[in-house]
């Protein structure tokens, strides 16, 4: 009996700890054939000391890199950042034509009814998975 409390209580503390609030994660419904596309979220560091991303995987696609947009003379181009580090109580929106999640050599398309699997990697070994919501546009 004792053991099941304490399960249940680690059970609640492990889902109170995730380390990010994420909301309205949805990823972009492509034409056939092109194996290629973004996910969008907002994400909210929930604690009090800073969090930071390191890495972002998916079963279902061979890469997934974290690319923003970066003014280059009269040209905008897409860039590859290494991490994203959100502030204690930053919230920070994941959007088209702004930092976005790419995901490179999806292993089958996307259908509406099938979410996307995202798992992040953070700097202190703790991981989160996210479900994206395919859709054709915001
Ligand atoms: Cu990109």
């Amino acid at each position: 009996m004792k053991y099941s409390i304490g399960f249940l209580l680690l059970a609640s503390l492990g889902l109170a700890a995730e380390p990010l609030a994420v909301d309205g994660p949805w990823v972009r419904l492509m034409p056939p054939g092109v194996n290629m596309t973004a996910a969008y979220m907002t994400l909210r560091n929930q604690g009090d000391s800073p969090l930071t991303i390191e890495a972002v995987r998916s079963p279902e696609a061979s890469s997934v890199m974290l690319h923003g947009y970066r003014q280059d003379g009269d040209k905008v181009r897409m860039t590859h950042l290494d991490s994203l580090t959100l502030a204690p109580h930053q919230t920070q929106v994941l959007e088209p034509g702004a930092l976005h999640l790419m995901v490179m050599g999806l292993s089958a398309p996307l259908a509406v009814d099938k979410p996307l699997t995202l798992t992040l990697y953070f700097s202190d070994g703790r991981t989160q998975d996210i479900l994206a919501r395919p859709r054709s546009s915001q």
